[in-house]
């Protein structure tokens, strides 16, 4: 397997930040392109790199040069979920996965669930690593009901695994259910959205787990701030939240 990973800045990409977590957590050797945010217009240079490699418009998009698919190309898969389950049919001595298969079962449910769900949270509270969004994570708190049900169902969820698991992930071992929430666990961290104790010790574990120490430093060393990826970035002039 000869992985090449193309991600989008990992400050702001979260799906990305999920693949290459899970890359790095496993150790699995990959190459790892950056295609820098301009927008996701379709004329944005972006939107015109990513096609021009043969994707579909997003990152993250794995590229297995030693596969060819029936037109001779490379193998590229353009969806987070079918990287994850790529990764782990190839790279079968890696517990990318949870061995017991009731686990496994609720590890993946949960990811599908993270996939197509948490709408609230994913649109008000970006994915920044590194600035400070305390102040427009409480605005947003405060007025946003449907996020606080997103997070009380996330830390439902968690509390769950946790407590079927015995800790510290939520599947016992590290596996891609953490690597699907690593992203979860920056939007509640960096906007200082309020979460139970549990909770703050699983996102603590996350937050020193050595893969996702590598991406947030590569994210804070990279850090460019793009306008449109930071619609809630508050001035310093905003009123305090009351
Ligand atoms: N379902 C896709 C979503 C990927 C996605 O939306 N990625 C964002 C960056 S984090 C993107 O490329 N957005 C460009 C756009 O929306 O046009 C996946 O699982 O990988």
């Amino acid at each position: 397997m000869m992985i090449k990973l193309y991600i989008g800045n990992p400050n702001y990409s979260s799906w990305s930040m999920r693949a290459g977590v899970l890359l790095r957590a496993f150790c699995i050797v990959h190459d790892e392109i950056l295609i820098r945010f301009d927008g996701f217009d379709a004329n944005s240079t972006f939107k015109s790199e990513v096609k021009q490699i043969g994707a579909t418009g997003t990152v993250p998009f794995l590229v297995d040069t030693s596969v060819q698919d029936r037109h001779d190309r490379a193998l590229i898969i353009t969806d987070t979920l079918s990287i994850v389950e790529y990764i782990a049919e190839t790279c079968v001595d890696h517990a990318i996965w949870p061995k017991d298969r009731a686990m496994r079962a609720k590890a993946r449910n949960l990811c599908a669930e993270m996939h197509s769900g948490f709408g609230a949270l994913r649109q008000h509270c970006m994915m920044n690593i590194g600035p400070d969004l305390s102040r427009a994570g409480a605005l947003i708190w405060r007025d946003q009901a449907a996020v606080r049900r997103d997070v009380a169902r996330i830390e439902t969820a968690w509390a769950d695994m946790l407590d079927l698991s015995h800790g510290p992930y939520l599947a016992g071992d590290f596996c891609a259910l953490d690597a699907y929430f690593a992203p979860v666990v920056m939007r509640l961290k960096y906007h200082s959205l309020p979460v139970t104790d549990q909770s703050q010790i699983y996102m603590a574990k996350i937050c020193e787990h050595p893969a996702v120490r590598d991406w947030v430093s590569g994210a804070v060393a990279s850090a460019e701030f793009l306008e449109f990826e930071e619609p809630f970035r508050l001035s310093a002039n905003d009123p305090e939240p009351v």
